[in-house]
């Protein structure tokens, strides 16, 4: 089982897409065990893009994140880094592949809708910048025998 730190962006959350995208990973069979509504501070946000921080489009990164409430989500399932970072498709919505979350609703570089880790240690890193581990509420659907088989 992988976790992975899942982020529906000020884009999302003002375009009123919220239900439909967390439908898709309900449908998906993704295990949600932890959600909450939350402002991103500056601070968060230059936590969160560490990476980018230095970057010439990293000012308007921020702006986008802390310009409206993301609703931050912790999801459990298996391979569900990669499975997620699939379902949400190229990070630029003009390339995302329809189908994907980003190809068939943003049109944009910046404001793809979604963020979700990219690997392990970011998902490590991104769970424990979000939650803290009194807000990870880890169960098993009882529908599981319905979703995969016991040996999968
Ligand atoms: P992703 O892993 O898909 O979230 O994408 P990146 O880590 O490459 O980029 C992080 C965020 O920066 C993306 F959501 C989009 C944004 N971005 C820009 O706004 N402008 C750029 O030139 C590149 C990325």
């Amino acid at each position: 089982m992988e976790r992975s730190l899942v982020l529906l962006k000020p884009d999302c959350v003002q375009r009123r897409l919220v239900g439909n995208i967390i439908s898709r990973f309900e449908e998906k069979a993704i295990n949600i065990i932890a959600m909450k509504l939350i402002q991103v501070t500056p601070e968060l946000a230059k936590q969160h893009y560490a990476e980018h921080v230095e970057k010439p489009f990293y000012p308007g990164l921020e702006e986008f994140i802390t310009g409206a409430p993301v609703v931050a989500m912790v999801v459990e399932g298996l391979e569900v880094i990669r499975v997620v970072r699939d379902m949400l498709g190229a990070t630029n919505g003009l390339k995302a592949a329809a189908g994907t979350i980003r190809g068939d609703y943003s049109s944009s570089r910046q404001m793809n809708l979604v963020h979700a880790s990219d690997g392990p240690e970011a998902s490590q890193r991104e769970i424990n910048l979000y939650f803290s581990p009194s807000e990870i509420c880890p169960y098993s659907p009882t529908l599981t025998p319905w979703f995969k088989a016991g040996d999968e």
